[in-house]
């Protein structure tokens, strides 16, 4: 069967993603609707050889989908999203509008793809910094239980926008050529205060909430109870927006509920569906963002046992933010919905 697909927010940065993976996967697509905001309406997108022009997204834009993927901010999924299911499509959501709707599972495929099934017209694709970090505990947590992470991100700035990009690259100039950096966007752009990015680390990234995380942390917090179906794991974050293109690193601090074998948890990581282990110290390898970039996989290193606590277990965790994190999740969802789904 081929399938009625619609993408919204095609031209940004999640959005070029998605048309990339489903031409590069071959999805089975009937007619293919490229839909943004009225801002980058009329823009032209190639694909498959062909040119389309993307059109504004309204409540209309729908008749005859079956399946669409948003990734045009929140404010967008929550006007259209509904419309697009009362026109029968199974929506997959990229943005944080409906992730913690009881009635909406939050579905990354290596963790809990069942869920899929259980969905009333929208399936909520988690954020990115989440997706990673449960992609690769999820078998340690299948195997010993986790009661508590505490993890420390390195987020790239394309988690930001194709803007934050530009950003980043126009100030590292503006700093190389003795002149002030002009901060624009970063580190939230409806937000007063800007802050330099280029030779910085920035600990905000998304708004200050009233007990003094940033929503990424309280996401990272939430989502992953939701998604590891276990509101008992301790979960505390701080996240960190770092001057890299592509790819978050985490650094993951883990307590099992269960003894554990180093080499045992080694050859788990190594076995697990869509993580790859990279972890030798003596060869200086482990992952680095720049060898993530533009790969699908969860790439797992530095695994270490903590000095004070036998159960704890540190990690490095690094994913392309825009794949793994968004469009490729979301494309893996959709397969699942169009080819595999019984
Ligand atoms: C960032 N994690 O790196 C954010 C981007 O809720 O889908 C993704 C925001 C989201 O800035």
């Amino acid at each position: 069967k081929m399938f009625n697909v619609a993408v919204v927010g095609a031209t940004g940065a999640v959005g070029e993603q998605i048309i990339g993976l489903l031409e590069k996967r071959d999805f089975p697509i009937a007619e293919l609707k490229l839909l943004s905001s009225a801002r980058s309406a009329g823009k032209k997108v190639t694909f498959k050889g062909k040119e389309y022009t993307v059109e504004e997204a309204t409540p209309e834009s729908f008749k005859g989908v079956e399946i669409a993927l948003f990734s045009a901010g929140g404010d967008v999924s929550k006007a259209l999203a509904p419309h697009a299911v009362k026109h029968g499509a199974v929506c997959i959501d990229n943005t944080n509008a409906y992730r913690m709707d009881p009635d909406t599972p939050l579905v990354v495929p290596e963790v809990n793809l069942d869920k899929v099934n259980e969905h009333k017209g929208i399936i909520a694709n988690p954020n990115c910094s989440t997706i990673q970090m449960v992609a690769a505990l999820k078998p340690l947590q299948d195997k010993y239980g986790i009661s508590r992470i505490i993890v420390s991100t390195y987020q790239a700035v394309s988690g930001a926008g194709s803007r934050a990009i530009d950003e980043m690259l126009r100030q590292t100039r503006e700093v190389l050529d003795g002149n002030e950096a002009n901060p624009d966007i970063l580190p939230v752009g409806s937000l007063p205060v800007k802050h330099q990015i280029a030779f910085n680390a920035i600990p905000q990234i998304d708004k200050f909430q009233d007990n003094g995380y940033t929503l990424e942390e309280l996401k990272m917090v939430r989502e992953t109870k939701k998604i590891m179906d276990d509101e008992s794991i301790d979960v505390t974050a701080t996240c960190v927006r770092i001057p890299v293109v592509y790819g978050h690193s985490e650094s993951v601090y883990v307590e099992l509920k269960q003894d554990y074998e180093l080499e045992d948890v080694k050859k788990l990581l190594a076995d697990a569906p869509g993580v790859v282990l990279v972890d030798d110290p003596a060869g200086q390898r482990y992952p680095l963002a720049t060898d993530a970039a533009g790969k699908p996989d969860v790439f797992v290193g530095r695994l270490r046992r903590d000095l004070g606590h036998a159960r704890g277990l540190n990690l490095w965790i690094v994913s392309d933010n825009l794949l793994k994190g968004a469009a490729w999740n979301a494309v893996q969802i959709a397969e699942y919905i169009a080819i595999e789904k019984p």
